[in-house]
C-alpha cells in the first residue's frame, strides 16, 4: 500500500519573510494530516531556513536540483552531501522548465537521480510529454524514452521508495489541466513500464500528477488509480491552497 504525497515546487520563489509566515502556517495547518506525506521544495538558499521551522514537524523538504558530481571545480553547483547536511529528504529532477533552459540531457538527470539515492535523497524524477507529442500521438513514446534513460542507467534497486512526477508539459503553469482521464492512463503507463523493466519496483515507486493542480481539482485527480499524490506549483505559495490541496488527497 503506497502512502500519498504531496509536494510543493516553489520554484524560484520566496523570501526570508514570505517563507517564514508560509512554513509557520503550514505548520499550523497540516501537522494534524497525518494520512499523507507532504514536503515542500524550496530555492537553495532558504533549505536552512525549512530545516529550522520544519524540523520538529512531520512536513518534509527538499531542493529543486542537485549536481551530478560529489564535489570540486564545479561553480554555481550544489552537491547531494549539501542538500543532506541541511536535512533534504526530497530533490526534484528533469523538471521540464530545467530540460527546456538549461539544456539538462537524460544522461544529466540519470546521474542526479542517482547521486541523490547514493545520498539517502529520494529523487523525484519528472515525466511528461509536449502538446505537441501528444496531439501527434507519440504521448506514450515520449514518456517511454524519458523512463528508460533513467530506469537503464538506475537499476530495479535504485528505483524502490523513489518517486516519479508525471507532468505533462502543456498543463504546467498554464491553468490547462489534464483530465482525470488522462492523468490515469498516463500513470497507468508509466507504472506498466516500469513493470516490464523493474519488476519488483513497480509497486513501491509513487507516482505524483503535477500540472495546474488547484484545491478545486486535487480530489478528483489525486483520486484516480495510481495516482498516488501532487507535485505542485503556484497552489504550493498560498498556505490555505495547500492546505485543501494536502486534504483532498487523504
Ligand atoms: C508543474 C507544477 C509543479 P504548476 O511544474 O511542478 O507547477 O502547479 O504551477 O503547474
Amino acid at each position: 500500500m503506497r502512502r500519498k504525497l504531496v509536494v510543493g515546487n516553489w520554484k524560484m520563489n520566496g523570501s526570508l519573510d514570505q517563507n517564514r509566515l508560509l512554513l509557520e502556517a503550514l505548520v499550523r495547518h497540516l501537522d494534524e494530516v497525518k494520512q499523507v506525506d507532504i514536503a515542500v521544495c524550496l530555492p537553495y538558499p532558504y533549505l536552512f531556513q525549512a530545516q529550522a521551522i520544519l524540523a520538529a514537524s512531520d512536513i518534509a523538504w527538499g531542493a529543486q536540483n542537485v549536481a551530478t558530481h560529489e564535489g570540486g571545480a564545479y561553480t554555481g553547483e550544489v552537491s547531494a552531501a549539501m542538500l543532506k547536511e541541511f536535512g533534504s529528504t526530497y530533490v526534484i529532477v528533469g523538471h521540464s522548465e530545467r530540460n527546456g533552459a538549461y539544456c539538462e540531457s537524460d544522461a544529466d538527470v540519470a546521474s542526479k537521480f542517482a547521486i541523490a539515492k547514493q545520498h539517502g535523497i529520494t529523487p523525484i524524477f519528472c515525466v511528461g510529454e509536449t502538446l505537441q507529442e501528444r496531439e501527434s500521438g507519440v504521448m506514450e513514446y515520449a514518456i517511454a524514452n524519458q523512463l528508460d534513460a533513467i530506469l537503464s542507467v538506475s537499476g530495479g534497486a535504485l528505483l524502490d521508495q523513489t518517486v516519479i512526477a508525471y507532468e505533462p508539459v502543456w498543463a504546467i503553469g498554464t491553468n490547462k489541466t489534464a483530465t482525470p482521464e488522462q492523468v490515469r492512463a498516463a500513470h497507468s503507463f508509466i507504472r506498466e513500464r516500469i513493470a516490464a523493466l523493474h519488476p519488483g519496483a513497480a509497486e513501491s515507486v509513487r507516482i505524483l500528477y503535477g500540472g495546474s493542480v488547484n484545491p478545486r481539482n486535487a480530489s478528483q485527480l489525486l483520486s484516480m488509480p495510481d495516482v498516488d499524490g501532487g507535485l505542485i506549483g503556484r497552489c504550493a505559495l498560498d498556505a490555505d491552497d495547500f492546505e485543501r490541496i494536502c486534504r483532498a488527497a487523504c
